[in-house]
């Protein structure tokens, strides 16, 4: 078979978070995180973990770092911990935490990896949800002085800035939905979080341009590809509802879109947003948040499968009957034409400067056989199959400028604790050593082809 070659200066990388790989998580200075909180408080972690230790990256930086480089990344994609430079939130500055950084950056560099530097991964400092967290505008405030203290601090060094990781999650997964820290069930608040996220970007792309010249910024969103169960009327709107809700709440907003009109009447409608509508929205906000960026951030993983929901004004519902495919061990169908179209749409309809896959990867729970290697074959298949997704929109004219696995190795999913294994290297959680799978040494091969066979 040929090779599918893709642009010169691609850039081929892994991804991670702060939270999910670095445990230490009290050590020198750090601040309480709504994470520390959650995972400790009994009942929300899937299988009882936390992420106090995860893979210890905090200690063992230098040996990942070397092993990206001996796997020829090009750029890894890693966030930082807002409670270990502000452990209040806001305030003194811990120059311990930053240190920690200022070293992973330098030797990234020094291994001639590109950093793509993630602001915010879901780590507020606890003292900032004590203040009332994301559905405050104080919130958004305070992210502002973050920024400013660590632009400040590796804008020299960094020129790939990522404002937001996902905040769908951040907002409504973990205030309305509850699954994600603080564990909310509140929609109302769940939507003033997403705008304070937001806001927060807008706000915080002049900071990091005024403390990192020539650097690139962005922001990166999480998307679904929902798709009707049944083709009905009713199931073909809860497909434009639920992809309002998903999708088109935040990237509108970024792009100038303002708020879609049909979903401000159909919160109000559910009772969701009183008649007063979007009551924390003030004037400038939308200019705010529609800041110029240089390129969209897209996370993207699977589809939706939705139907109307039962009764007036119901809310869509996922169908898990006629989601039919393979899935993952997540539960998540493989769907890599959801990535192309999910590009295309993108570039036609909004026209992102630029766009990075910034996540896509799977979970398996592929472990060491008998030889001592893992075996993912499973996992080559899913990348293998969404890089072909990705070459094929690179063809349609989407200007795609990179890809990030999720994740570089295996660690803390969140709600789901230890239970899921998205990594290119399997980690022994008991002993922390790190064996890279036959996935990681299939895509050491492609970004050495920069292709795809
Ligand atoms: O692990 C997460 C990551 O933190 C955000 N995007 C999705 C991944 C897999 O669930």
């Amino acid at each position: 078979m040929s090779k599918l070659s893709f642009p010169n200066g691609f850039l081929w990388g892994t991804a991670t978070a702060s939270y999910q790989i670095e445990g230490a998580w009290q050590e020198d200075g750090k601040g309480e995180s709504i994470w520390d909180r959650f995972a400790h408080t009994p009942g929300k972690i899937l299988d009882g973990s936390t992420g106090d230790v995860a893979c210890d990256h905090y200690h063992r930086w230098p040996e990942d770092v070397a092993l990206m480089k001996s796997l020829g990344l090009q750029a890894y994609r890693f966030s930082i911990a807002w409670p270990r430079i502000l452990p209040e939130g806001v305030g003194s500055v811990n120059q311990k935490g930053v240190d920690f950084y200022s070293r992973l950056v330098d030797a990234l560099l020094e291994a001639g990896i590109v950093p793509f530097v993630t602001l915010y991964h879901w780590d507020l400092p606890q003292a900032i949800q004590d203040r009332g967290g994301w559905p405050t505008r104080f919130a958004a405030e305070a992210f502002v002085e973050y920024v400013d203290v660590i632009t400040r601090a590796l804008g020299d060094r960094v020129k790939h800035w990522i404002t937001h990781n996902e905040p769908w999650c951040s907002s409504l997964l973990s205030h309305q939905i509850g699954e994600h820290a603080p564990g909310w069930k509140d929609w109302r608040a769940g939507l003033a979080a997403a705008h304070h996220i937001l806001l927060s970007h807008g706000w915080a792309v002049p900071v990091i341009r005024r403390n990192s010249p020539n650097a690139e910024v962005g922001i990166t969103l999480n998307f679904t590809v929902a798709v009707a169960a049944e083709r009905t009327p009713e199931n073909l709107n809860a497909v434009r509802l639920f992809d309002g809700y998903f999708n088109r709440w935040f990237v509108d907003p970024l792009y100038g879109r303002r708020y879609p009109a049909d979903m401000v009447e159909a919160y109000q409608k559910a009772g969701i947003l009183s008649p007063a509508g979007l009551d924390f929205v003030q004037d400038g906000d939308m200019d705010a948040i529609a800041a110029y960026t240089d390129f969209l951030g897209v996370n993207y993983y699977s589809r939706s499968v939705v139907k109307a929901g039962q009764g007036e004004n119901a809310w869509p519902v996922e169908d898990a009957e006629h989601a039919t495919l393979e899935r993952t061990d997540m539960g998540w169908e493989v769907y890599p034409q959801g990535l192309y179209d999910l590009l295309c749409r993108l570039h036609f309809e909004y026209q992102p400067a630029r766009i990075y896959i910034t996540e896509n990867g799977a979970s398996y729970a592929d472990g060491p056989g008998a030889d001592g290697r893992v075996h993912d074959e499973r996992r080559i298949r899913y990348l293998r199959s969404h890089f072909l997704a990705a070459y094929k929109a690179i063809a349609a004219g989407v200007p795609l400028a990179g890809y990030f696995v999720w994740s570089f190795m295996d660690n803390f999913e969140w709600a789901k604790g230890y239970t899921q294994r998205f990594g290119i290297v399997w980690v022994d959680y008991a002993t922390q050593a790190r064996i890279p799978k036959d996935s990681a040494y299939w895509f050491q091969q492609v970004i050495a082809d920069n292709a795809v066979e």
